[in-house]
């Protein structure tokens, strides 16, 4: 069977698929396009036999059609963040060792110097849509079909790899679990380089026929205003979401909050998920609209893993059960389960939901994995038979407004600035961003450095989000008796 190809999709029915702007295009206009676009991309091959396809597109009806003429044209589909700086990219692109890159027009100018260093042809979606459809291959599901880059305790992301089985079990679990149909409507404003954007909103809504509204970023008043004429039924976002929905409607006319909230109310489900939705939030979201925030926990490298109910209490704090078809546990430091409740250690997870492998890294493939495990690196807990998420095994990874950054990578870009001998980077807990990224900064002799200019220094170096929200300049930083940086004593210098 082609995994690919989603049952609504596939169809071609006269429902809405996709709504760009003003534009509405049908689940036929979708599958169409798709076809066209993937017989274009075989250029009369029979198949692209996993060849890597990357592309640099916002939401919108091309970045539909590539991920899934890439997919039913047989290769490997990696979106890649339309906000990375050119050095990001450059790694994401040799990495996976892509051929063709996806752009829209206007970024050509500013990619074509990396793609002829790097010998990537780069294309646009029209220079590669076919007049006609023509004979597409059948896909077998164990095949690789997409690759997401995350950033983890190594210095640069690693490649996500998962199969069209992966993708199709991430997919049905949730549709499943919180009761997708095709009556649903959702807004669409998270980024599309990670699974939340992806899998959770996108790939649902297309697998069930419901209609995805695309934006390119977070437009509050435009997404607010369908809210309260009733445009969605389901709202997916990060706890970042929520604290800025908030932070706005403190700034605008009390009647238009109470319509906003109405609005909200009116919804079948609100969700949040991607880093800890914090209890105080929880309770504020439920007094303005009456929602109980659904939460659920995942990963890239799972998809989702737990989940609230959709039917049943959703508590607050918790990240809920096992999804449909996805085993968890817990493990204590030598590798035993944990079958008692209170007792926390590491959550494992195995199921059809979990990657393939990391693109090119047996080593780090085979080391995140035991006894057939998937090792997530996050501590839980199971209390009263919900899983509570405690925190992370690493202090080098930073969740900051849903994203995962390594604090190596940014330490490793901070080091190369002239003035900087030393550095740390942390997380401190932040009301908007969960965590905010900060780092601790010891200055080579006779040098000084002040926090704009850092920041300007970083644009171009590295996405937006990574760059530092502060600074703290310090002699030396604190080391252990090995010369290790001790990053937990670093709070306390702040
Ligand atoms: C934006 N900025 C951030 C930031 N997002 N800073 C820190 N952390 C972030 N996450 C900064 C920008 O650099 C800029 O800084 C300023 O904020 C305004 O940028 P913006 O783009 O206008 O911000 P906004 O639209 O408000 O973006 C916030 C956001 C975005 C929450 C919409 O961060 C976002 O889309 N986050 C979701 C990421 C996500 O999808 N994660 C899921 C990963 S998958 P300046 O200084 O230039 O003004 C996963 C698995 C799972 O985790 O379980 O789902
Ligand atoms: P990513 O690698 O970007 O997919 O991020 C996955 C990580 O996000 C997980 O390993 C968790 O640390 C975190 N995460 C996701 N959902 C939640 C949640 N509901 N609560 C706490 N942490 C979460």
């Amino acid at each position: 069977m082609n995994e690919t190809h989603f049952p609504h999709l596939r169809d071609g029915n006269d429902k809405v698929a996709l709504v760009e702007g003003e534009t509405r295009y049908t689940y036929g206009q979708v599958n169409q396009h798709i076809n066209r676009f993937a017989t274009g991309l075989l250029r009369g091959e029979s198949d692209l036999k996993e060849e890597r396809v990357a592309f640099y597109l916002p939401a919108s009806l091309d970045y539909v059609t590539t991920m899934h003429g890439i997919w039913r044209a047989g290769g490997i589909a990696i979106p890649l963040n339309v906000a990375s700086a050119i050095a990001e990219l450059d790694h994401y692109l040799t990495c996976a060792s892509v051929t063709r890159l996806i752009a829209s027009e206007k970024y050509h100018a500013e990619l074509t110097p990396l793609c002829t260093q790097l010998n990537i042809e780069l294309l646009s979606v029209a220079d590669v849509l076919a007049e006609k459809a023509g004979e597409l291959p059948a896909i077998a599901s164990d095949r690789r079909a997409m690759m997401l880059f995350t950033s983890g305790t190594t210095n640069k992301p690693k490649g996500v790899v998962s199969t069209h089985k992966t993708i199709r079990a991430q997919i049905t679990t949730l549709v499943t679990a919180w009761e997708w149909t095709g009556d649903d409507a959702i807004p669409l404003f998270l980024p599309l380089h990670h699974i939340h954007g992806i899998i959770n909103i996108l790939s649902c809504g297309l697998w069930s026929g419901a209609t995805v509204h695309l934006f390119t970023k977070f437009d509050i008043p435009r997404i607010t205003a369908e809210i309260v004429a009733d445009t969605y039924n389901v709202f997916m976002a990060v706890p970042t979401i929520y604290v800025k929905l908030i932070q706005y409607f403190e700034g605008i006319d009390k009647d238009e909050v109470a319509r906003i909230c109405a609005g909200f109310g009116r919804m079948r489900l609100n969700i949040s998920g991607s880093a800890a939705c914090p209890v105080k939030l929880f309770k504020q979201w439920q007094e303005l609209t009456g929602q109980v925030l659904l939460e659920r926990y995942g990963m890239t490298e799972i998809g989702m893993g737990l989940s609230n109910p959709y039917n049943g209490e959703r508590r607050a704090g918790y990240v809920g059960q096992p999804l449909p078809g996805v085993s968890a546990q817990l493990f204590d430091e030598n590798d035993k389960p944990i079958t008692e409740e209170n007792t926390a250690g590491e959550i494992r997870i195995k199921g059809d939901n979990v990657f393939l492998e990391y693109w090119d890294n047996p080593k780090a493939t085979q080391e995140s994995f035991k006894d057939g495990w998937f090792c997530t690196g996050d501590v839980g807990i199971v209390e009263d038979g919900y899983y509570r998420i405690m925190g992370r095994s690493s202090v080098d990874i930073i969740k900051s407004g849903g994203y995962k950054l390594s604090a190596l990578e940014i330490e490793g870009v901070l080091l190369t600035h002239e003035s900087v001998a030393e550095v740390a980077v942390i997380g401190v807990e932040d009301e908007t961003w969960g965590e905010s990224v900060t780092a601790i900064i010891g200055l080579k002799q006779g040098a000084s450095l002040d926090y704009p200019e850092l920041k300007a220094w970083c644009e171009g170096k590295m996405s937006s989000y990574k760059i530092p929200k502060q600074i703290k300049i310090v002699d030396a930083l604190p080391r252990n008796a090995m010369g290790k940086v001790t990053k937990p004593a670093l709070k306390s210098l702040l």
